[in-house]
């Protein structure tokens, strides 16, 4: 039988920009447990929750100072209970986000390994210079890895002449997954979250978690002459067994626990071997494949290139076929990371918001898979609009900017890519209603509210039949209605075309067909390149079928006769 999460849609909350309870323009738990509703309304499933752990809050929760306790600016343990209490008793679940390559470096663990003599030394990664360098100054790196958010990724220690590693921000010190000392405390951590409740985990960069030794220079690709190719730090030797050890000793497997590994690099095959429900490892990944069509030959994300249809058409295709079998894939467009889809994917000026979004909608979640809604996507809201560096606050964005400039980049084309990209994008406040803070927050919000609430916001989606909201409502009804939804054989269409995404899902003699015009412009349907509508019913649709051609960004799902 099918896992409960084979027919799941899972909802992703950010904390930080949900909603704010106690006006300090910052958003919390009891802010989440307040809108609960809007989740049931929804229909989804499960919610993934971003970290809410103890945190210095470098890396907006990511950085972490205490797997076990909940950050005050978030709320209380209390609060956390009162959180899954109500998703319970409201038939949902909660899975939460576990960041366990690294720690914050103010956690007691990194601040006692900071001792040579320290037996926690060894959790973390300490390597001495490069030889023959003096400890500490230019080049002296042990290795020429940038870090993910630009720079060097090791950080020198004066008081010990060593440096550690850190492949995201400094305050982010990778941990030493070769100790069993680590593995262990980490999935005590994990037992005592589920023994309170939570219902699986959501878990960032896992392929990282496994190294491969020694660690060597690599190919150079960046201005600053450092290497930022991640090849060299994913799918470390030891990953299948680590993840085989984690699912064993937390009971992942065995008690049906929701699992999803966030993996950098990963393809359809190493997703399979992961997702393999023999291989006893995750429920499904994250790949990022799809989130980087739209980049340069560089495949950095800051090299932005416009979206080429067939390009992302192929690559979802390629995960379709390649985990139709033995695996499971997840389906996102948005995340806490990414910018918001209907303005990188869709048209997000005034005529085509709603129906671009819808359109956007339709094609993820009638793909086979674990859909995931990032808040506010569901709204249809866009991206941020700063045109100022200093309205960013993500360290990724404001790293890269200083990195870039000082490499001689141009400050009007770093603001373009920035704009388009940058992961405030998805991080600015729930738009609840048109009230001057959006119904976030009483008080000065973190980051600022994007203008258009007035017009996009969950009370005018609600009370409008029409809206993205609706659609979203309806397209998770099919899911949670429908077999050939969730188990059906996917099949792509017309490959080729530019502006079309058509395919087909087959269950037994049953037949859905979506057809979607991802263009601002109408389309007709190319009959002899599809399957026969005749007889064919509408299941759900973007706009009232008038005629055989899609309006702009028109979209379709047919149940075939
Ligand atoms: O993201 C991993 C990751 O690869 C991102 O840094 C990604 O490269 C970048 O955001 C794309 O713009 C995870 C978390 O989702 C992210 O929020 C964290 O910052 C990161 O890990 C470090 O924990």
């Amino acid at each position: 039988m099918a896992p409960w999460w084979h027919s799941a849609v899972v909802y992703q909350i950010y904390p930080r920009s949900f909603a704010d309870s106690d006006g300090d323009g910052i958003g919390d738990i009891p802010g989440i447990v307040a809108h609960l509703d809007h989740l049931s309304a929804l229909g989804v499933d499960v919610v993934w929750l971003s970290p809410v752990y103890r945190s210095p809050m470098d890396d907006n929760g990511y950085d972490i100072s205490d797997y076990s306790d909940v950050d005050p600016l978030f709320g209380t343990l209390a609060d956390l209970d009162a959180l899954i209490a109500g998703l319970h008793s409201r038939g949902m679940k909660l899975v939460m986000d576990l960041v366990v390559n690294h720690t914050s470096d103010e956690h007691p663990w990194f601040v006692e390994s900071r001792d040579t003599s320290s037996p926690k030394r060894d959790w973390y990664l300490w390597r001495a210079a490069r030889e023959g360098h003096e400890p500490g100054t230019p080049g002296a790196a042990p290795t020429n890895w940038g870090s993910f958010f630009s720079g060097s990724g090791w950080q020198f220690d004066p008081a010990t002449s060593q440096y550690y590693l850190h492949l995201f921000s400094p305050k982010q010190p990778d941990l030493n997954w070769e100790n069993p000392a680590v593995r262990q405390a980490m999935y005590q951590m994990m037992r005592d979250w589920v023994d309170r409740g939570v219902d699986g985990f959501r878990m960032d960069v896992i392929n990282l978690i496994s190294k491969t030794y020694p660690l060597t220079d690599g190919p150079v690709n960046g201005p600053d002459g450092l290497c930022y190719d991640p090849s060299l730090v994913v799918e470390g030797p030891r990953l299948h067994e680590f993840l085989q050890e984690m699912n064993r000793e937390v009971g992942i497997s065995a008690n049906d626990l929701f699992s999803v590994g966030e993996m950098i690099l990963v393809n359809a095959d190493q997703a399979r071997s992961h997702t393999d429900a023999a291989a006893r490892e995750l429920g499904m990944v994250f790949t990022f494949e799809h989130m980087n069509v739209d980049s340069g030959p560089t495949g950095l994300k800051w090299d932005v290139i416009p979206l080429h249809l067939p390009a992302l058409k192929a690559n979802l295709a390629q995960w379709q076929y390649g985990l139709a079998e033995r695996g499971w894939n997840s389906l996102y467009f948005e995340n806490h990371d990414q910018p918001r889809s209907v303005s990188r994917f869709g048209d997000d000026g005034p005529e085509f918001r709603v129906a671009s979004a819808k359109t956007l909608a339709t094609t993820l979640h009638l793909l086979k898979g674990t859909p995931y809604v990032y808040q506010g996507q569901e709204l249809g809201m866009t991206n941020a609009g700063f045109t100022d560096i200093g309205q960013y606050n993500d360290l990724e964005t404001l790293r890269f900017y200083t990195e870039a400039l000082s490499d001689g980049a141009d400050p009007a084309e770093l603001m373009a890519a920035i704009a388009f990209k940058s992961r405030d994008n998805a991080r600015t406040p729930m738009q609840w209603d048109a009230t001057p803070k959006a119904g976030f927050t009483t008080g000065e919000p973190w980051l600022r509210v994007t203008p258009n609430h007035d017009q996009v916001n969950a009370a005018a989606a609600i009370a409008d039949p029409g809206s993205v909201f609706h659609h979203y409502r309806a397209l998770i009804d099919l899911r949670h209605r429908l077999e050939v939804v969730r188990q059906g054989r996917f099949a792509l269409l017309l490959p080729d075309d530019e502006h079309l995404f058509c395919y087909s899902r087959t269950l037994g003699d049953e037949v859905l067909l979506v057809v979607a015009n991802w263009s601002s412009a109408p389309v007709p349907l190319p009959a002899s390149d599809l399957p026969s509508l005749d007889g064919a019913q509408v299941l759900l649709g973007t706009h009232e079928v008038t005629s055989g051609d899609l309006a702009a960004w028109e979209s379709r799902i047919y149940k075939l006769a």
